[in-house]
């Protein structure tokens, strides 16, 4: 099952993993160079040994493919996975006055009295990004994130590159090309983005009629991360194969530095003690080309996992 190339992944690095230590200081285990492949033909490869929520996937694919870096779209479909670095470039500005925010996400995990107050200060945050326009356009941006890098990456000479539709005319016309890359990782606006990507560059390939996808990603929090990264840029290669008439074939999910956070220990060991289900159904209810579909016009179908497990974010 699709599950068992994750628990692979999972128990590798709790075997075999390095212990490091990493920019959020919440610390790692870490193997670096990791391989995975989802025969889409076989299901749609959600997870089922915990619960992921296909919403929060499918809204930020369609808000990366729409070219949008401002989370005010998320918060609209109630998806929140983006909250925490728009808010900590505005508690790092001068506009914010509240109550000191340093390190917020790991000092909401060992102290309550602080923890309330974070929770408030974020709760404003996110109102007055979806009720203030100019407090939106500010503070809701991430930077030149997926988004801008995909649909408006910025030439040398003002000329703007919309690497989506070119790769559609790509795989399109030139099918046994070897060149359907997108780059997500723009060295000169790196320090724009509220965070640099972590799926940073993946390729199409065709071959009989059937369409791959390899993705790099250079960084993988293999608990809360990559579960969302599998079933993203699958549903991508879904979309793309039906806007250009081929038949769907492999992702392949390659991960330069794959880690555990130290606080996920437990959550892991609890996903690896259960037993997945059948894989899932992806459906399309619409025949709109992939730059109008919304997230009403899918469907899962068939999906049944285990409980979702909860477990802290790094920031
Ligand atoms: N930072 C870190 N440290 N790890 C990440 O995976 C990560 N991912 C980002 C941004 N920064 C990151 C964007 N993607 C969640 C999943 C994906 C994601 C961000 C967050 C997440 O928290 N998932 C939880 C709860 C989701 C919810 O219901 O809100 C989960 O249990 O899947
Ligand atoms: P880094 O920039 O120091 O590598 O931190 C980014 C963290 O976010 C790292 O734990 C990887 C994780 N991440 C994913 O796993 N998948 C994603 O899609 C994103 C945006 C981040």
């Amino acid at each position: 099952s699709f599950d068992d190339a994750y628990h692979q992944l999972m128990n590798r690095v709790m075997t075999e993993g390095t212990e490091k230590t990493d920019r959020t200081n919440t610390g790692t285990k870490s193997v670096f160079g990791h391989q995975m492949r989802f025969d889409l033909n076989e299901g749609f490869p959600l997870l089922t040994t915990k619960k992921v929520s296909f919403k929060l996937v499918a809204t930020e694919l369609i808000w990366f493919l729409r070219g949008d870096t401002n989370i005010k779209y998320l918060l609209g479909y109630n998806n929140n996975i983006w909250n925490e670095w728009a808010f900590k470039k505005y508690v790092e500005s001068s506009d914010y006055t509240g109550p000191d925010m340093t390190d917020f996400g790991r000092r909401a995990l060992t102290d309550e009295t602080f923890k309330a107050d974070y929770k408030n200060e974020m709760d404003e945050f996110k109102a007055r990004i979806l009720s203030d326009d100019a407090f939106s356009k500010k503070y809701g941006t991430l930077g030149n994130v997926y988004g801008k890098q995909w649909r408006h990456w910025q030439g040398p000479n003002g000329e703007v590159i919309d690497q989506i539709k070119n790769l559609i005319d790509g795989i399109k016309n030139k099918p046994d090309s070897r060149r359907h890359i997108v780059s997500a990782w723009n060295p000169a606006e790196i320090e724009t983005m509220a965070l640099p990507p972590c799926h940073t560059l993946f390729q199409f390939y065709v071959a009989d009629g059937v369409l791959s996808l390899q993705l790099y990603q250079r960084s993988g929090d293999i608990f809360l991360g990559i579960p969302f990264n599998i079933a993203s840029y699958s549903l991508l290669l879904a979309l793309v194969a039906r806007e250009c008439g081929l038949k769907t074939g492999d992702f392949i999910h390659t991960i330069g530095d794959a880690h555990i956070y130290s606080n996920h220990y437990d959550a892991v060991n609890t996903q690896l003690s259960r037993t997945s289900y059948p894989a899932a159904d992806l459906k399309i209810n619409s025949d709109k080309s992939m730059f109008e579909l919304e997230y009403e016009d899918f469907e899962i179908v068939n999906y049944q996992s285990h409980p979702a497990i909860k477990a802290p974010i790094a920031v």
